[in-house]
Parts: C-alpha cells; structure tokens; sequence
C-alpha cells in the first residue's frame, strides 16, 4: 500500500475501464500508486499495468471476482447515450444495482459513481448564467440515459443510509481531451482533471454521501463546484483556452445545445447519437 497525504492507497476496481473514461482514469490512477483492477466486457489494446477481470456486470460470479479486497469502486461501466429503455434498464440500472450489491456483500468501503450532468439535463441554461446549480436542485434527466444517472444516485444514498456505504456521485460533464463542441466549454473536464477529481474523492478522509460536478475549471461553468472542492479537488484546466474555435458560430438561443444544460441529448431518441 502507498501513502497519499497521510492515507494509505489500496486496490481500487474500476467497472467499465476500456471505456473514454476508463481509459484516462486508470492510467492516470495507476501513475498516483493505486493498485488497479480493471472490469469491462473486454481487455483493450492498452492494457496498462493493471489486473484485469473480462466479463459482465450483470453477472454476480464476475464481480465477487472483481470486488475481492477492494478498497474503492469506480462505478463506469454503463451504456453512455441515449437508447431503448429496455437497454438502459439492463445495462444501467440492473447492473448498477448489481455493482453496488456485490460491493456491499464484499465489504468495499467507499464506491464512486459516474453520475452525468444528464441527470439535471432539462434545466435551462439561461437560469445559470450568474449563478450554480447546486446538489439541491431537483433532478431534471434529459434522457433514459439521464434517468438511470438519477436512480444510480439514489441508490447510493439508500446504500449509504442501509449499509454506511460511502458514496461520492460525480455528474460528469464531457471528457474528452479536448471540447468537441461550443456547450462543452461549459461541461469539459479533462483527462488530468478527472484523474485529480477521482483521487480526491478515492482518498478524501471524510466522506459520507455526496453528489459532486465533474468539470474542469471552465469560466462558464454551471455547476457548484463547492462540493467536490470541500472533498479535495482542486481543478487545474480551463475549457477558454479552447474558446476561439467556437466564436464563429453562430448561437441560435432555440438550439437544444444553447437553451438547455444537457444540449441536444434533450432531443436524443434511441440510436440517434
Ligand atoms: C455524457 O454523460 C455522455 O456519456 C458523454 O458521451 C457526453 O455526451 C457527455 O455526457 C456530454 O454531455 O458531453
């Protein structure tokens, strides 16, 4: 085990670890000193220096493999867009029941759930301009997609309430290396930022229950960013550093990527994206 500012570093099992995400979490994690496992439905060309459990996580007998001696959860794996309800029910919201169960029944102390500002998606972004939305607002999904982020949030809480679960919930906005659109300049956090982010959380001394916005220090924001701030994260990158390649498009205040905070998944149907 390794020690980071007084705590010590463990096994930490990362669901869906080929994905985006994934990808740029476990090998900046690795870098920090954690002991990685790795789950998803296939080992990726890049590997890393990882453990890595192939298989579902709808089946029970691949995550009591996978949570064996785990001190942190991240929660990725899931379908990442819009689809069919019966898709997302499966892959969303069974097999994140499924996760937290089996890290419940494995003892796993602390569980990070990849939540998605698609859970406050049908917000209108003009009502953010001067100021955050914080964790109180009500939950606005955009999508069955969003929907599933909702109830993955809802299941810590009672996770966390039954069982003492501790639960950190990030709504991640877009992470990709860099914005690929004019509304993710609000959303974007990048790779070295979501490394920072899910350290912070893995290795916050005190954490309880908490939904948080996964960002990079963007001038436009919209999120409250106290919260993930309270628990150790301190944002280094800023999405304006990529603004001038938007300025020549146009802002039409009717387009679903202008008016709401989701953007366009508030149109999205199955298959559309
Ligand atoms: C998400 O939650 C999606 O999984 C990702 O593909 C992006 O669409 C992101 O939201 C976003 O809002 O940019």
């Amino acid at each position: 085990m390794l020690e980071d500012k007084g705590r010590m570093l463990g096994r930490m099992l990362i669901t869906g670890a080929a994905g985006g995400v994934g990808t740029f979490l476990r090998t900046g994690l690795a870098e920090l000193g954690w002991r990685l496992r790795c789950l998803d439905l296939r080992v990726p060309d890049d590997p890393g220096a990882a453990e890595w459990v192939v298989g579902d996580i709808t089946d029970p007998p691949t995550l009591d493999a996978a949570m064996a001696d785990v001190d942190v959860v991240i929660h990725l794996a899931a379908i990442p867009v819009e689809d069919h309800f019966e898709a997302i029910l499966h892959a969303n919201i069974d097999g994140t029941y499924r996760v937290y169960d089996a890290a419940v029944r494995a003892g796993v102390p602390r569980f990070l759930f990849a939540s998605s500002n698609h859970a406050v998606g049908y917000y209108e972004r003009a009502a953010f301009r001067d100021r955050r939305i914080g964790m109180d607002a009500r939950p606005r999904p955009d999508t069955f997609y969003g929907v599933s982020k909702v109830f993955g949030e809802t299941l810590g809480s009672f996770y966390h309430d039954r069982h003492g679960l501790q639960v950190a919930c990030v709504r991640i906005g877009s992470c990709y290396t860099r914005p690929r659109t004019r509304r993710m300049l609000d959303t974007w956090l990048s790779p070295a930022d979501a490394v920072r982010l899910f350290h912070a959380l893995a290795t916050a001394p005190d954490l309880d229950y908490e939904i948080v916005y996964g960002v990079s220090a963007n001038r436009t924001a919209w999120g409250n960013p106290d919260p993930a701030r309270q628990l150790g994260y301190e944002a280094q990158d800023d999405s304006s550093v990529f603004a001038d390649q938007f300025a020549d498009e146009p802002i039409d205040p009717d387009d679903p990527e202008v008016r709401y905070l989701g953007g366009d998944f508030t149109t999205a149907t199955p298959g559309s994206r």
